[in-house]
């Protein structure tokens, strides 16, 4: 059939490449910059009716087990998320590696270098590493869907997870595709017959017995990338460079001016040592050009030592050691200057992200910060969302935000360390996402905190998706928890006052206890109940 090309965002490359590779379900958790994968499954799925599963999961290790399960009954599956998912996702991430998986099963991973989006700027090759299965890592939105291809019949092949790792400016720019197939083709991949279970239950016997089959593995891994047609190299001049995802953008656009650099580019991990010495060998100096940390750089280092060679990186202080590759720098270290910015070229005065006009989280806030001002130095722990800018003025109501679900531990550990009164905030979306655990603890525990789960039905922050967890499904919940003390308020300003006795009366008792602050985001593309009215979503820009 004939295909014409599309416009899409790296992120859409990597949905559709998995739609052409005969998923049967996609699995995730929203956040930047990888909500797009799953949203173009979703999206095309339904548009198409083809029969994909996909429902956003409550986290993202919950979204990895989904999809490992699904590889387990012989369907390839896809599951992506932000890299700080990983973290909660990395416990049967690398377990998985052992179990091996019989569907092809692939991990589609977000980092944010620059952090525009996100608690830190960690770099999923990291993970892919210690969990010593393949990882790809695209530099065009034509490769994303390729390398999407790719990866599921590698993950095949090998019996092991295939990590596709992207970055934010790839992820979310665009730029045109030509896939093989149509746009609703969607060529089922037959399941496959069901593994020994034996290789799946990793109780120590069968656990070492796989994690040999794991290392063993690991030479098969080295040819494999070491002969990888994108893994490239070509030797030219005494000048080197080693480049990768969108780092190789910068060099393709330097050589037809600059034939004289050599240069490995690498695509596929583990990284093609045998290449990159070989361009060692060659040359007396190396840049180093890969978003995220010094990764191959390190590895070059520590590998192969490059005695004698003049390296250049991240780890040099030739390029910043943190934030995106930026093409100016880049030209700074190679000695070959930066372009001059127009004289017109004006910088944007950066303004920081404010709640919306009417947001309920700003009427939550405003209470809290009244219901506490009595108070010398209230603990006021909070979690990520867009209730995270109730940080700035005038609310100044959160003073932690560390990771998804930790407000409530905290404030727990807080409370338990002598700090008096203890408040915390957490989105009902964060509060499904890890919240029940510690909660469950502090009422088990007879801690004495304030929990306001700040229920606006949605999952605002990241783009509006559903939640999981609102209304009276939370209300239920919190009473199957244990929690005795639990009242509902109304954000809104005309409840102001009440809410501020209801809040300051919460902090004087003894106990665990919860307010549910229940009150539509005003984008929300549901109402989380009948009870609330609904628009279309834009988020403030912060964490997410
Ligand atoms: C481990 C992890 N996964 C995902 C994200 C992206 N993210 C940030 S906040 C958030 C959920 C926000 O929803 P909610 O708690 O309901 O608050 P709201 O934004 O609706 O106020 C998500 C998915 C993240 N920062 N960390
Ligand atoms: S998107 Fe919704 S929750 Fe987020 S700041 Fe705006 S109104 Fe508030």
């Amino acid at each position: 059939m004939d295909t014409a090309e599309l416009l899409l965002l790296g992120d859409e490359a990597v949905g559709l490449g998995a739609i052409h590779a005969g998923i049967a379900g996609a699995f995730s958790y929203p956040g930047t910059p990888a909500t797009e994968i799953f949203e173009t499954v979703e999206r095309l799925a339904s548009a198409y009716s083809l029969p994909i599963w996909c429902r956003w999961s409550p986290n993202e290790k919950v979204a990895y087990e989904e999809a490992l399960g699904m590889s387990y009954a012989g369907r390839r599956a896809l599951v992506s998320m932000k890299h700080v998912g990983l973290n909660v996702a990395a416990d049967p991430f690398v377990n998985s590696a052992l179990t091996g998986v019989n569907g092809g099963l692939v991990l589609a991973c977000g980092d944010d270098p620059g952090m525009h989006s996100s608690q830190n700027e960690q770099d999923s090759r990291w993970l892919a590493e210690f969990a010593k299965v393949p990882c790809l890592e695209p530099a065009s939105q034509q490769e994303a869907y390729e390398l999407t291809l790719e990866a599921f019949e590698l993950s095949e092949r090998l019996g092991l997870p295939v990590m596709l790792r992207l970055t934010t400016r790839l992820a979310h720019t665009r730029s045109n595709v030509l896939p093989r197939l149509s746009l609703g083709e969607w060529p089922q991949a037959p399941a496959r017959p069901l593994p020994d279970p034996n290789d799946w239950t990793l109780v120590p016997t069968n656990a070492r017995r796989r994690f040999r089959r794991l290392l063993s593995l690991q030479p098969q891994l080295d040819a494999w990338s070491d002969a990888h047609a994108l893994n490239a190299l070509r030797l030219s001049g005494p000048r080197g460079i080693v480049a990768c995802g969108l780092g190789w953008n910068v060099v393709a656009e330097l050589l037809p001016e600059h034939p004289e650099f050599s240069w490995c580019r690498v695509v596929a991990y583990p990284p093609p040592i045998a290449k990159i010495r070989q361009l060692a060998d060659h040359c007396d100096e190396l840049l180093f050009l890969e978003e995220g940390y010094p990764w191959l750089e390190s590895r070059a280092l520590g590998l192969l030592g490059l005695r004698g060679k003049r390296v250049m990186g991240r780890t040099t202080g030739d390029l910043c050691a943190d934030g995106e590759l930026v093409p100016e720098q880049v030209l700074s270290a190679l000695g070959l200057g930066a372009p001059s910015r127009s004289a017109e070229a004006t910088e944007a005065v950066p303004r920081p992200p404010v709640l919306c006009r009417g947001c309920p989280h700003a009427d939550t806030f405003r209470a809290i910060a009244e219901a506490t001002a009595p108070f010398e130095s209230p603990g006021l722990f909070s979690d990520i969302g867009c209730y995270t800018l109730g940080a700035f003025p005038p609310y100044r109501a959160v003073k932690s935000c560390v990771d998804m679900g930790a407000s409530i531990a905290m404030a727990h550990g807080a409370a338990r360390g002598g700090l008096r009164p203890v408040l915390c905030t957490i989105g009902d979306s964060t509060f499904a996402h890890s919240g029940i655990g510690p909660l469950l603890s502090a009422i088990q525990t007879r801690a004495d905190i304030t929990v306001v789960i700040l229920d606006n039905g949605t999952v605002a922050m990241t783009g509006a998706q559903q939640t999981l967890l609102t209304g009276d499904a939370l209300l239920r919940l919190l009473h199957g928890l244990g929690a005795e003390d639990v009242t509902v308020i109304e954000p809104l300003p005309k409840n102001h006052s009440e809410n501020v006795r209801i809040l300051r009366e919460a902090l004087e008792r003894p106990g665990v206890s919860v307010i549910v602050a229940h009150r539509s985001c005003i984008h929300a593309k549901e109402p989380p109940c009948g009870r609330c009215t609904s628009r279309e979503a834009t988020p403030p820009e912060g964490s997410a």
